[in-house]
Formats: C-alpha cells, structure tokens, sequence
C-alpha cells in the first residue's frame, strides 16, 4: 500500500507539472484529490490494515495528501500569473494611435436661434412656457379680440381640425391661457417659443409651418417705452451692439397701439441692399401693447394694468443672421446646408 502510494504521489505531482492552465488544474484536483479518486480509494481500504499499521499508514496519507494540497496552491499561483501576464498583454493600449474622428453633429439652424433668444430674455428675467398647438378657436381668435365675423382672420388662414378646434396660427393664445393662470398676479414676463401653422403657399420667406416666439410682460404701469427698450436690448444683443431698432406703425387686433418692428439690415449695414429693397431696415417682428379688451377677458383689470407683447419669426431671423437665402433650406434636412452649422 505504501508503494501504491508513493507511485501515486510521484503521478499526481509529474500531471500537474504537465497542466497548462486553470481549467484543466481543476480537473487534476478532481482527478486527483476528489471523491473518486485514487487517494480516496486508498484509504478506503484502510480498515483492512492491522491496527498497528493503521495509524502510520494514516499518516503517510496524511504527508501526501498535505503535499499534494501545496503542489496544487504553488502551480494555481503560477499559472494565474501567467494567465494574467498573457491578458494584459493582449489589451495593451498603444496610446501614441492617432483617435478615430467621431463625425460632429449641428445644432439646426433655427433651434441655434431659439437658443440665443432664449439666452437673451433669460437675462432680462422673462421665463419660457409652452402651450398646445392645437388649440380652441376660443383662444387663437375670440380671446384675442377676434371675433367669428372679424375681418382680420384673414391675416390668418387656418386650417381647421373641427368647427371649434384648429391648428394655431400664432403663439398668441398663450398671451391669454399665461394670463389666465397667473390669475391676475403681477408681473407677468414670459417668452412663448413654438410651432404654428397657416395655409399660406410655401415660397422663399414662407412656410406653412414655421416657428413664433411670443413675449407678453404685463404689470402696473407698463409703458411703450418699455417694449421699445426691451427690443432693442434684445436685437443688440442678438445681432450686435450697433443694432438699432424702428418702429412702424401697424395693426392686430390684441394690440393697441400696434407696431411691425425692423432692424438695420444685416446685409448692407443701412446702406441700403437687394435683400432689404434699398431702405436699409428689415421687419423681424410684430409688436403692441395689450389691448384693454384682452387685458379685461383675461382677468386684468384694464383700468389697472397694461402690458406689452411682440411675436417673432425664428426662421426669419436664422435667415438674417446666416445669410440663408431661402426658408425652405432649413425644412429639407439636406446634409449640404445643414453641416455648414457646425461651431456655429
Ligand atoms: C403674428 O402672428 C402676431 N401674433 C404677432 C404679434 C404678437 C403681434 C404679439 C403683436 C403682439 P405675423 O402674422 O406678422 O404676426 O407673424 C409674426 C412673424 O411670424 C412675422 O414677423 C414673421 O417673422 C413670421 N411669419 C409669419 N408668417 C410666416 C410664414 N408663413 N413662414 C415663416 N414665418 C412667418
């Protein structure tokens, strides 16, 4: 027995010095330590030794068995050595490879606009609110001091959803849905950016579904002075410090006074250019105090508040400011015209 022994220590040792790595070390255990295996049945038999030989036998097994368990933690070490070393090998970086250039996207033409009007009012401490796009006859025209049979609907023509529902025209409504839930609180200073849809032909300067951003401050004592001051800052800080801008007299309904409001024109500087028809300013955006009557329906007393409002054209704008010759470029996600924007 001691013979068999000693020939399956000097075995088991010779395999695991052959085993190459950490799976096949696991099966040697299994081969050679485990339940089943040779040592097991060895001393299995034990019983049939003399009880003199028994406990000396048992010891014997005992120095294998010890060194076998200290063979098998030795070569484990050694091989997750070598497994480690060949892995990190395999992922060796070489940080001096020139980087693989990610295609840069831009920011859209007219979504670049929105952000810097947004920037500009934000400083001046207006906030942002959004409203539905498709909104109530009630609240595109009625509230807004147009009544069914008003003459001025036709600066509008709208497409219908049913009698009473339509898609809006203009951000506008939310002049009387933001008075409406400020609930006759002051002040009121909000911007109103968004989509709005008319039936108008589709053609260089015009789409049927294009963006508006709408202000409305409203508090005791707002002047025209006010708007004037308001929009000047704002398009000097939009299209630079030598900006100015002129005031024409015009008409909405939802604004008494009225006024269409230009600026010097980009192109020429004033000189006077094709793209501003020779006079030197071009219109970026309706303007007005509240009307009383808007002011009265949406819960602020007239003979106490006053307000103003204006409404812009993004597009418009991003035209001006970029040179972009035909409004119907920046609907055609044309990758041509797009990429152009990028660092814009
Ligand atoms: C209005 O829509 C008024 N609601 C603006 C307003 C608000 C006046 C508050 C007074 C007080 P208007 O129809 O002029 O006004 O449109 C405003 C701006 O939208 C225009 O200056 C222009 O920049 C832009 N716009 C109008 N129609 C189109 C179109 N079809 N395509 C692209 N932009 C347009």
């Amino acid at each position: 027995m001691d013979v068999e022994l000693n020939g399956l220590r000097e075995t088991a040792l010779k395999r695991l010095g052959e085993v190459g790595d950490t799976r096949s070390l696991a099966d040697w255990r299994v081969e050679y330590m485990g339940k089943k295996s040779a040592i097991s049945t060895l001393s299995k038999q034990m019983g049939s030794l003399s009880a003199e030989d028994r406990p000396k036998f048992g010891q014997r097994m005992n120095e294998v068995r010890q060194a076998l368990e200290t063979a098998f933690a030795a070569r484990q070490a050694e091989l997750e050595r070598i497994e480690q070393a060949k892995r990190l090998a395999a992922e060796t970086i070489d940080v001096t490879l020139p980087g693989r250039r990610v295609p840069m996207g831009a920011i859209h033409p007219i979504s670049r606009v929105i952000r810097d009007i947004e920037e500009v009012f934000l400083g001046m401490g207006f906030s942002i609110v959004d409203g539905p796009e498709v909104e109530t006859d009630h609240y595109n025209f009625e509230l807004l001091n147009l009544p069914k049979d008003h003459p001025a609907r036709d600066m509008q023509d709208t497409f219908y959803l049913t009698e009473e529902l339509l898609l809006r025209t203009h951000t506008s409504p939310m002049q009387v849905r933001t008075m409406e839930r400020m609930r006759g609180e002051v002040p009121i200073k909000v911007i109103v950016p968004g989509r709005v849809y008319r039936r108008d032909e589709d053609d260089a300067t015009h789409s049927h579904a294009f963006t508006q951003i709408e202000g409305l401050v409203v508090d005791r004592g707002v002047r025209m002075s006010d708007l004037k001051g308001t929009l000047e800052t704002f398009a000097k800080a939009l299209f630079g410090p030598n900006q100015q801008v002129r005031l024409r007299p015009s008409y909405f309904p939802f604004t008494e006074p009225s006024t269409e409001v230009d600026v010097i024109c980009v192109h020429c500087q004033g000189d006077g250019c094709r793209v501003c028809k020779g006079t030197g300013w071009i219109e970026i955006l309706g303007a007005g105090m509240v009307h009383p009557r808007v002011l009265d329906m949406s819960g602020y007393d007239s003979q106490v508040y006053s307000g103003f409002a204006f409404g812009m054209g993004p597009e418009r704008i991003a035209m001006l400011k970029y040179g972009i010759s035909d409004i119907r470029l920046m609907y055609q996600n044309d990758l041509r015209f797009l990429s152009q924007f990028t660092g814009v």
